[in-house]
């Protein structure tokens, strides 16, 4: 496929080598294993022209679980079952017994662990989650001369506190929520399943993504609005800056709706698809994991080439996908050199199109909202 046919710069001929590497990363990957509930059906919707998803037609059951398949009678078990009884009684495993001897087998392979080490993790992970405020923009105000830094945190209508990065600058208040740096080498995969998202994933401190689950009740608390601000930074040190005014996302049974207000700024307004043919907004999206897809592509067509899943069309990001939109955080990383034109990068549309980005930032702000604006 020729790199001219392409409706996005930055998607170079490399939508079959990226979709290799995405069927590579989802047949090697176990955390794709991690969310066997919430698994989408790997089928193509009624009336689709797609193909079923190779991975899933590659491996129909986890290893994991075919370890579990209950053996054939053998030894005593198959003697007794092969004998005389078994015309009259049969001698198998009743179901509920099948499923304590594969309890049994589980709770053997796990590693010992003292009850007095189990109180000690539990006493100490409450000790730390104790909360210093509502979010960073609480704390902020309270006490502007509070450093940057990890703070404990349980915004109003949160079940648990929870550990985020505050970001107290000159204009602070900002509970980061997503940062990339590249990891000093060792960048932070971003090609998640849902469950991954919902809850987070990395570290606070350093590359991580808060959860879904946190940041919808970051944007939801009472009498307050949530601003928010991305800073994005190239591999020139340039910086630049989005700023939304408001920001909120739905709760998790709608798949976390994007919703925005005015954009401000000096990257452009990527979410909302300024002055970019052709490209659908992001905002009202629905968000997509490697393993959910709630994007508009039902198929999308790029150059000779269909597809439906944005986040598999991106390098696995979880993101808010339209139809795929023209920004996206979550692609892969690459180093520098390493950074021109892949088509599964961090792409910020209005400003680097056609550049993977080098670091980002994504913070919300909470403003206690004006007796008028109420
Ligand atoms: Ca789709």
């Amino acid at each position: 496929m020729g790199r001219g046919s392409h409706r996005h710069p930055w998607k170079p001929g490399g939508s079959s080598e990226s979709t290799q590497r995405i069927k590579a990363k989802l047949e090697a990957g176990s955390r794709s294993q991690k969310d066997l509930s919430g698994g989408r059906s790997p089928w193509p919707k009624a009336g689709s022209n797609a193909v079923p998803r190779s991975h899933y037609q590659a491996n129909p059951v986890p290893p994991s679980l075919k370890r579990h398949k209950q053996p054939e009678p053998q030894g005593e078990w198959g003697k007794l079952a092969s004998g005389r009884q078994e015309t009259a009684h049969p001698r198998t495993m009743a179901p509920v017994t099948q499923v304590s001897f594969v309890l049994v087998l589980i709770l053997l392979s796990l590693p010992p662990i003292s009850l007095g080490t189990l109180k000690r993790r539990v006493l100490v992970n409450a000790a730390k989650l104790k909360s210093q405020g509502k979010d960073c923009s609480q704390i902020w105000t309270d006490n502007p001369k509070s450093p940057s830094g990890v703070y404990v945190i349980r915004p109003e209508g949160a079940l648990d506190a929870f550990r985020a990065y505050c970001d107290m600058g000159e204009d602070g208040g900002w509970t980061v929520f997503q940062r990339r740096t590249g990891g000093n080498g060792k960048p932070l995969a971003f090609d998640r399943v849902w469950w991954e998202y919902n809850h987070g994933f990395g570290d606070v401190e350093g590359e991580h993504w808060l959860g879904l689950s946190k940041l919808y009740s970051l944007t939801h608390q009472p009498g307050t609005r949530a601003q928010l601000k991305l800073d994005l930074h190239n591999f020139e040190n340039e910086s630049r800056h989005a700023l939304y005014d408001s920001f909120q996302i739905s709760d998790g049974s709608s798949f976390y709706m994007l919703k925005l207000g005015r954009y401000s700024g000096n990257a452009g307004d990527s979410f909302g698809g300024e002055n970019w043919t052709g490209a659908a907004s992001q905002v009202g999206s629905a968000f997509s994991t490697l393993d959910r897809d709630h994007d508009s592509c039902n198929p999308c067509l790029s150059g000779d080439i269909t597809f439906n899943e944005c986040s598999q069309w991106n390098g696995g990001a979880g993101w808010w996908f339209s139809n795929c939109g023209v920004a996206n955080l979550h692609g892969d990383w690459h180093p520098e050199g390493d950074h021109k034109s892949w088509s599964s990068d961090i792409h910020w549309g209005t400003w680097s199109p056609t550049e993977s980005l080098k670091a980002t930032e994504m913070k919300v702000k909470t403003v206690v909202i004006a007796a008028t604006e109420a």
